[in-house]
């Protein structure tokens, strides 16, 4: 099967599409990082080449996200330059039933968070198996962590009863650095039985920077699905 036909990748342009597809001539937007919110930078760009939409700025969540809006012809602006971000459209790891997400499994979630946050609307792009009953089912909660404080900051990790991994590169030669210069502890907890607690206490312990769960931030889901081989949003 070529590349162009694999049904899991049309899945997540459909969605990326349908992200883009939202977005009005005039808007800042926030940009985020993923293979998924990748189509959607793709989809605007085709917009502002078309002629479609017009005076569009992106803010980046990430470098890739900025390497990206480049690459489609996407103005960027920064957080300096603009006092609100319109819509923000990104992916995530898992999405529980009140539209908590974790986020983090590219390294960039604590500039995700920033900008994601401050959108006046917040879309996020999934495929149907990032869908869960509870957060923390089946993806660790990625915590970025200044180097210098990795061994306390994990102690303090599984005294909350985490399980912690400090991420490495594909090669496995060294750990993830991410676009602050920082290492991420990916944290396996049982189970998350209130995402706005855990969340503020992983913040709390000195040495973090920000943590993956994020709380009341999304308005909306589109979620990609494959039925009868074909994929669906
Ligand atoms: C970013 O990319 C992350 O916060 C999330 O970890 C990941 C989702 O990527 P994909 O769309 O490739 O599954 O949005």
């Amino acid at each position: 099967m070529s590349d162009a036909m694999d049904p899991v990748k049309l899945m997540k342009q459909q969605v990326g599409k349908a992200a883009a597809d939202r977005v009005k001539s005039g808007s800042i937007v926030g940009l985020g990082t993923g293979s998924t919110t990748a189509f959607a930078i793709q989809f605007l760009g085709d917009r502002i080449k078309s002629g479609e939409l017009t005076d569009i700025k992106g803010v980046p969540t990430s470098f890739q996200a900025s390497v990206l809006a480049k690459q489609y012809g996407i103005p960027l602006t920064t957080l300096d330059e603009v006092e609100r971000i319109h819509i923000g459209i990104d992916g995530a790891d898992e999405v529980d039933p009140a539209k908590n997400l974790i986020k983090g499994g590219g390294a960039a979630h604590t500039r995700e968070k920033v900008v994601d946050s401050l959108a006046e609307e917040f879309i996020v792009v999934v495929d149907q198996s990032k869908i869960v009953d509870a957060l923390g089912s089946t993806f660790p909660v990625p915590v970025e962590v200044l180097p210098m404080a990795i061994a306390p900051v994990m102690r303090a990790l599984e005294k909350l009863g985490g399980k912690t991994d400090l991420r490495m590169g594909v090669n496995k030669d060294g750990p993830v650095i991410t676009d602050q210069g920082n290492m991420v502890i990916d944290t396996k907890f049982e189970s998350i039985a209130n995402p706005p607690e855990l969340e503020a206490i992983l913040n709390n312990i000195p040495g973090v920077l920000e943590n993956g769960i994020f709380v009341n931030v999304t308005d909306l889901v589109l979620i990609g699905e494959i039925k009868d081989g074909q994929p669906i949003v």
